[in-house]
């Protein structure tokens, strides 16, 4: 019995520090059960920071896995922003499904080695990676024999979905909604039991919908190959037209969310970077960022989605002209975009975050927080806590809930870190009740003076 437990442990420890020792990235391509292997030792060299879960299944049952990298993993901290990353959607892009395994490596080894900027990186946000969206056509695509794979095959899940086509199409009700008035935000309110009846949804995309709904995700990025530029909402026109700029209420922040990550990588930003192939109308890219709908319009993506049914920003990253390059050209990818995806997780302590609390310090959850002169309103999660991105100047904010007094404050936003705005809300019994004391204090005060 003795003996068991010491090899129970010494079997335990052996694989810790096989783990520890790993600590050098190894640029190759992962299988399914090579990815899933790769995660555990994550997790097995960083236990204290990271955890595995899982947010669903495949259509042919493979688990859409997750790797959260935390101070608390597992638990949401009040105050604390949530931010993921998505790769692989389309199963035949293969470069963003091993950036996100390089970096979960890359950010458990930094960690150990003392990285501060890792350090407080990791101490004051949750990080989310899912490496694949679509590990059903990843299989697909990487089981073509030879270095060159089909340009389409893999791309849709095992049923033949695109998935990024696949999400309720939000932009045409928001479009009316500008036009006739109505909600700009929280689309899906309601519409939950809809969405698990719809036949039409893929599993994977109903899975990342419930995944977008359960966690108050601030901040995102969803990582796709065949072209190099990083990608910001709306993706669907106005019009319905195959090519027009299609600004969002935050238009402003989110170009400067994309050129947060193009600027550190220096193909995507290099101004006299070729088109990836010669008949390519890149036309829209400046800077190694474009508007969506200026490309070319996407119907039911996931981007839009995150922006339009939840508090999250999404951009879409395209990292590699090639959607699967040889395995030797992926520590390059590696380069390119280290930099820039450590620095794109940083922008979520951008803008305004705070508190909303009743007058007895109670969260207030579920409460507005909207900003003058953007239409694109967030609401407070369940501790009354709120992030609101926003770009450098001055604002007003204001947040209300129903059976509250608004309450509006003046915000200077600088680059970063986030400004602090707490807010108190009286609710609306509470002032009533004042105002009646009030009116008998000085009933009071009338009939002593009148002497009645
Ligand atoms: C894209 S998604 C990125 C581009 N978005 C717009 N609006 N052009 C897709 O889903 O077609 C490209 C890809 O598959 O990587
Ligand atoms: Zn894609």
């Amino acid at each position: 019995m003795k003996s068991l437990f010491w090899v129970v442990l010494l079997g335990a420890a052996a694989v810790m520090v096989r783990g520890g020792s790993d600590g050098e990235i190894s640029f190759e391509y992962h299988r399914y059960e090579e990815m899933r292997k790769a995660l555990v030792s994550v997790w097995l060299q960083c236990p204290t920071i990271s955890r595995i879960y899982t947010i669903g299944e495949s259509f042919e049952g493979r688990e859409m896995l997750v790797l959260e990298m935390s101070d608390n993993p597992g638990t949401h901290e009040p105050g604390e922003p949530e931010f993921k990353y998505i790769a692989n959607m389309h199963g035949n892009e293969a470069v963003g499904r091993e950036l996100l395994i390089y970096l979960a490596q890359y950010l458990c080894n930094q960690y150990q080695q003392g990285n501060d900027t890792i350090i407080d990186l990791i101490h004051s946000t949750r990080i989310h990676l899912m490496p694949s969206m679509n590990p059903d056509g990843f299989e697909k695509a990487a089981s073509q024999p030879g270095e060159i794979k089909d340009w389409f095959v893999g791309r849709s899940n095992a049923q033949g979905v695109d998935l990024n086509r696949n999400f309720p199409d939000l932009d045409r009700i928001v479009y009316i909604n500008e036009r006739e008035g109505g909600a700009n935000n929280h689309l899906l309110q309601n519409m939950k039991k809809a969405v698990d009846e719809n036949s039409k949804l893929a599993p994977e995309t109903k899975a990342v919908i419930h995944w977008i709904m359960d966690i108050p995700f601030v901040l995102s990025a969803n990582l796709h190959g065949g072209d190099v530029v990083a990608n910001y909402p709306y993706d669907e026109t106005r019009t319905g037209s195959a090519h027009e700029y299609s600004a969002s209420p935050d238009d402003v922040m989110f170009k400067s969310l994309a050129r947060s990550y193009s600027m550190f990588n220096p193909v995507m930003s290099d101004p006299n970077r070729p088109a990836c192939r010669k008949n390519d109308d890149d036309s829209s890219f400046k800077e190694g960022i474009t508007n969506g709908g200026a490309w070319y319009s996407v119907p039911g993506g996931m981007q839009d989605f995150n922006y339009l049914s939840s508090n999250c920003f999404e951009i879409t990253l395209e990292l590699s002209c090639d959607k699967f390059p040889s395995e030797d050209t992926l520590k390059n990818y590696w380069d390119q975009n280290r930099n820039s995806l450590v620095n794109y997780i940083e922008q979520v302590h951008r803008g305004v975050k705070g508190f909303v609390r009743d007058l007895q310090g109670n969260p207030v959850s579920n409460a507005t927080i909207s900003v003058e002169g953007i239409n694109h309103d967030i609401t407070t999660a369940k501790d009354g806590d709120y992030w609101r991105l926003l770009a450098p100047g001055n604002y007003k904010v204001a947040a209300s809930a129903p059976g509250y007094l608004t309450v509006i404050k003046k915000v200077a936003v600088p680059h970063s870190p986030a400004t602090r705005v707490d807010f108190e809300l009286e609710s609306m019994m509470e002032r009533k009740e004042e105002e009646r004391e009030e009116l008998m204090d000085w009933w009071k005060m009338m009939s002593q003076t009148l002497n009645f």
